[in-house]
């Protein structure tokens, strides 16, 4: 029987959350598209073994779409912020962290400095320290990135469920 487990994507909008799912679990996506705002949510699916689904779940980064953030975080095994890597888009993860810290008591929660190849990056290091989370650079428009998106996920999710291999 399988196990599916479910990771949450928090984030405000823009920080590249489709992107990485997309990047996630669908090989044939074109990564670096025009960007359209997640109504409401999203998810896709990854496998991680003969039993164990990944089921990943972005929630709408747009103000208006931040009433479901509570019922969409509910259940979640681990929780991915993603978040752009300026100091200011940094500011700003900080406080929603904050807001929500409560609700990811009991989650394994990191962190996703995306848009690593913009000019005027933090370097991940600087992120973490400001956001308090282990986190990790990214370039989610970049399809080589696949196998470190992938265990990012994986090396997150072992501490918390039994997964083979
Ligand atoms: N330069 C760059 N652009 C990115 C990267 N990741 C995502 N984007 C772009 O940023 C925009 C917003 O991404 P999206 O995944 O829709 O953000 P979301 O609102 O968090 O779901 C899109 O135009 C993406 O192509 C990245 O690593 N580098
Ligand atoms: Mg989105």
């Amino acid at each position: 029987m399988s196990q599916y487990v479910k990771v949450a994507l928090m984030g405000a909008g823009y920080a590249g959350k489709s992107t990485i799912i997309k990047l996630l679990t669908d090989k044939s996506a074109k990564l670096e598209a025009n960007y359209r705002p997640t109504a409401g949510m999203d998810c896709g699916t990854i496998t991680l073994d003969d039993t164990t689904k990944v089921t990943l779940v972005e929630m709408g980064g747009q103000n208006h779409f931040e009433f479901m953030w509570p019922d969409l975080l509910k259940g979640s095994t681990m929780v991915v912020i993603v978040t752009e890597s300026t100091p200011k888009a940094v500011l700003k993860t900080r406080q929603i962290l904050e807001k929500y810290r409560k609700q990811l008591d009991g989650m394994q929660v990191i962190a996703i400095a995306n848009k690593q190849d913009l000019a005027g990056s933090m370097k991940p290091e600087s992120v973490q320290d400001l956001l308090g989370i282990p986190t990790f650079g990214m370039v989610a428009i970049d399809p080589k990135q696949r196998v470190t998106g992938y265990k990012l996920i994986l090396n997150g999710l072992r501490d918390m469920v039994q997964v083979a291999a």
